[in-house]
């Protein structure tokens, strides 16, 4: 007998099982499903939201082996594992391009939108969330619809996210990544480097959200690291 086909809903009951946060779902175009996707209809996205998701990896042993890449093994661990276990596909948003498009799919799963920063705001988390991967369905499964929100940017009137920034890294017309750069790995840095990103957490959305600082801290670690590395 074939297998059932899954629901949404036990989809995200699996990936809350697994310590990560369930971001949303959507179906694919048809003009869409082509090449790695040509047999895929619906996407489900898994991420972090403040610290849900987050408690998952700091307990893993990924966390603590001090190899590199902790945050990405983690997620392939178990995202595979879950990918696995419902006979699906696993996509990420690391490894390298070309990358899969997360931001553009996050805005047909969840109401976020993209802020002037260039991270995806939402509602409620702010910029306090990312995706850590993606189950990719054969089957075209049932999904809730989108609650559609407004963009909190649209009625933000000061923008201080904008202004926080202590080298103008973000210059409207986009994200200066050398100076940002510079400037953490240079002696003014620690601010940022330790607490996060001073115009992220300018951000009055989800400031109930703002990571503590050993996870802010790791995050700002990997992205220097990152940027540091040998091209
Ligand atoms: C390359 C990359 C970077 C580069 C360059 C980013 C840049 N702004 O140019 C560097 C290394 C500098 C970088 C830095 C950071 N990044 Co980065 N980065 C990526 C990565 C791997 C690929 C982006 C990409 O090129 N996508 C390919 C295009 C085709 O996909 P896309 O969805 O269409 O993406 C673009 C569109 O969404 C477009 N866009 C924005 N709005 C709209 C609206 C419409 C209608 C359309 C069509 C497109 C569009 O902007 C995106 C390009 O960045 C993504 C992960 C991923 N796979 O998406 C993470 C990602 C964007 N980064 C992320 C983060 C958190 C960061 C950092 C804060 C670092 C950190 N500590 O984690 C910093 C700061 C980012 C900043 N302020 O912009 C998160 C963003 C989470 C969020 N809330 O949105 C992502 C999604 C990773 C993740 N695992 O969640 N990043
Ligand atoms: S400070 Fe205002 S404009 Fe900037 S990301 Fe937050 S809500 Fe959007
Ligand atoms: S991390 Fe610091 S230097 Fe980099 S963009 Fe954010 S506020 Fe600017």
């Amino acid at each position: 007998m074939p297998e059932p086909k899954p629901t949404i809903e036990s989809v995200f009951q699996a990936v809350d099982r697994a310590g990560l946060a369930p971001r949303g779902a959507f179906r694919l175009g048809p003009d869409e499903r082509v090449g790695a996707l040509a047999n895929v209809q619906t996407i489900a996205l898994i991420g972090i939201v403040g610290r849900r998701g987050w408690e998952a990896f700091a307990a893993s042993p990924e966390a603590r082996d001090g190899g590199g890449d902790p945050l990405d093994r983690f997620s392939r661990r178990v995202i595979d594992g879950l990918a696995e276990e419902l006979g699906v596909i696993a996509l990420y948003p690391f490894g390298g391009a070309p990358h899969w498009p997360f931001q553009r799919w996050a805005q047909r799963a969840e109401p976020v939108h993209p802020s002037p920063l260039g991270l995806m705001i939402h509602p409620r988390y702010g910029l306090w969330h990312s995706w850590r991967g993606a189950l990719a369905f054969a089957e075209a499964l049932a999904l809730p619809e989108v609650v559609a929100l407004p963009s909190p940017c649209d009625s933000c009137r000061e923008k201080p996210c904008l202004a926080a920034c202590p080298v103008g890294a973000f210059t409207g017309a986009g994200y200066d990544v050398p100076a940002c750069a510079a400037h953490l790995g240079g002696p003014a840095g620690g601010d940022c480097m330790g607490g996060g990103c001073l115009a992220r957490r300018a951000c009055p959305v989800g400031s109930g959200h703002v990571p503590e600082s050993e996870q802010a801290a790791f995050a700002m670690r990997a992205f220097l690291r990152a940027r540091q590395a040998p091209a």
